[in-house]
C-alpha cells in the first residue's frame, strides 16, 4: 500500500467454486489498486442470489461496517452490479452515524467506468467513456448525486440531494448524454473517412483479456511505443500501425482489451473503437497462459468478440508469457498442448514471450501465412514471396 492511497473493503458472494471467488477478489483488487484504492479486507458470503436490498445479508453487512469503522475505510467495492436501490441502502448503511468522511460505494462497473476515464487519452475515448458514464450514472441517482458532487468540487452536502435538485441534475446528465452522441457522431464520421483510406489493406487486430500482452506485442511487431504496464486497461484508445512482414504489408492495431463482466455500456459506447476489431481480417488472440485461470479468461474474450460481431473473425492464439511457465516441474511440453487448443476450435496456435522476445520468429510466419492468403484474395496479381 502506497502512502496516499485509500482503503477499501471487497465484497463478493460465493458462486461455482470457492478458488472462483478468491480469483474474482483478487481481480477486483487489482482493478482498485489501478485507481489508488487499497483493498485492506475482503469479505465473501455464500447466497444463492444477492440480497435484493443490501447485496449481502444483514449480519454480514454488519460484520464488515465494524470492520470499515474500525479501519476508516472509505470506499466499499461490490464485484458485481448494483441496482440502483442496492447502492441507496449501502450508502446510507455505511453512512448512518456522523464522520468526517464519507463512505462510497462503487459496484464493478463504476469501478470500470471510473479506470477508463482515468486512461482515455483521445477525444474519441473520452467521449466515449464520458458517454457511458453518463448513461450508468442516469438511473442510480444517489450516486449521480456523489459524482455531481466531486465535479462541483465536493460542497459537501450529505444525505444527498432534494428532489429539486435531483431534478436538474438529471437534467444536466440528458443534456451530457444528447450532447456526447452529437459529439461521437462527427468523431466517428471522421475516422470513417479514414477507414476508407485502408480499403483493400489486410487488418489485423490485437485481442485478448486485460493485461495478457497486447501492447507489448504491438511495440514488437510494428515498433511502436504503445504504453504497456501491469495496470489493468493502460491501453484504452485504438492504435494502428502499418506492419510489414516479408514483403506483405498489413495494417496491426492495438486497442482496450476485455473482462470479465465489462459494462454493457462500455461496450455500447466503444462500438467504434471495436470497429478497428470487428473489421479485422485476422484476430491475433492474446493469452496469459501463465494465469492460473486463462481457460476462463479465453472464454469471456470468446464471448465479447461474439458479442460485438467478431465471433467468425481466423484467429491465431497467441499463449503469451511462457517466460513464466518454464519454471514448472516436470517442463510443460508446448506442443503437445497445441492438441488441447485444437479441441477448443484454435487451429492456429503459438507459444511465446513477448517480454523475452522469445518463438516470435513462429508468430511472424503464422502472421504472414494468413495475411498473405487474404492479400492475394484482395491483389490477385500481385507478386509476393512464399517466404518471408
Ligand atoms: N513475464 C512476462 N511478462 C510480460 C510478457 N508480455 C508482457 N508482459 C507484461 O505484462 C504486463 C501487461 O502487458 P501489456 O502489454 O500492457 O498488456 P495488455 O493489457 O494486454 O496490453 C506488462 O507488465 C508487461 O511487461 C511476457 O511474455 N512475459
Ligand atoms: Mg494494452
Amino acid at each position: 500500500m502506497e502512502k496516499n492511497d485509500k482503503k477499501a473493503v471487497l465484497i463478493a458472494l460465493i458462486g461455482q467454486s470457492p478458488e472462483e471467488t478468491v480469483e474474482h477478489l483478487d481481480e477486483l483488487a487489482f482493478l482498485a489498486e489501478t485507481i489508488g484504492i487499497y483493498a485492506a479486507g475482503r469479505f465473501t458470503q455464500k447466497l444463492p442470489h444477492p440480497d435484493v436490498r443490501t447485496f449481502v445479508g444483514k449480519g454480514k453487512l454488519d460484520e464488515i461496517k465494524n470492520f470499515a469503522q474500525a479501519q476508516k475505510i472509505q470506499f466499499v467495492l461490490v464485484d458485481d452490479d448494483l441496482s440502483a436501490s442496492q447502492l441507496k441502502n449501502l450508502e446510507k448503511h455505511f453512512n448512518a452515524d456522523e464522520k468526517e468522511y464519507k463512505v462510497r460505494i462503487y459496484d464493478r462497473s463504476l469501478l470500470i467506468l471510473d479506470i477508463f476515464l482515468m486512461r482515455a487519452q483521445t477525444a474519441q475515448a473520452r467521449t466515449q467513456v464520458e458517454l457511458a458514464m453518463n448513461q450508468y450514472l442516469l438511473p442510480r441517482l444517489t450516486r449521480m448525486w456523489t459524482h455531481l458532487e466531486r465535479q462541483r468540487g465536493g460542497t459537501g452536502t450529505r444525505g444527498g440531494a432534494g428532489e429539486k435538485e435531483i431534478e436538474t441534475d438529471r437534467r444536466v446528465i440528458r443534456d451530457q448524454i444528447a450532447k456526447l452522441k452529437e459529439e461521437l457522431k462527427k468523431i466517428d464520421k471522421q475516422r470513417q473517412t479514414q477507414r476508407k483510406s485502408r480499403e483493400g489493406t489486410v487488418r489485423v487486430a490485437l485481442v485478448g483479456y486485460t493485461n495478457v500482452g497486447k501492447s507489448t506485442l504491438m511495440n514488437l511487431l510494428a515498433k511502436a511505443e504503445v504504453k504497456a504496464e501491469n495496470k489493468l486497461f493502460a491501453t484504452v484508445d485504438a492504435t494502428v500501425r502499418k506492419v510489414v512482414i516479408g514483403n506483405v504489408p498489413f495494417l496491426l492495431s492495438d486497442t482496450v482489451g476485455f473482462i470479465r463482466k465489462l459494462p454493457h455500456h462500455l461496450i455500447e459506447s466503444f462500438k467504434s473503437t471495436l470497429d478497428e476489431v470487428r473489421e479485422a481480417d485476422l484476430l491475433l488472440h492474446v493469452v496469459d497462459v501463465s494465469h492460473p485461470f486463462h481457460d476462463n479468461q479465453i472464454t469471456v474474450v470468446k464471448k465479447t468478440l461474439a458479442e460485438i460481431g467478431a465471433g467468425t473473425i481466423p484467429v491465431i492464439l497467441v499463449l503469451n508469457k511462457i517466460d513464466q511457465l518454464k519454471q514448472e516441474e516436470p517442463p510443460i511440453e508446448f506442443e503437445n498442448l497445441k492438441g488441447y487448443y485444437r479441441q477448443q476450435g484454435f487451429e492456429h496456435t503459438v507459444f511465446v514471450s513477448a517480454a523475452r522476445k522469445e518463438n516470435i520468429e513462429e508468430l511472424r510466419k503464422l502472421i504472414f501465412d494468413e495475411v498473405r492468403k487474404k492479400h492475394l484474395m484482395i491483389y490477385p496479381h500481385y507478386i509476393v514471396s512464399e517466404n518471408y
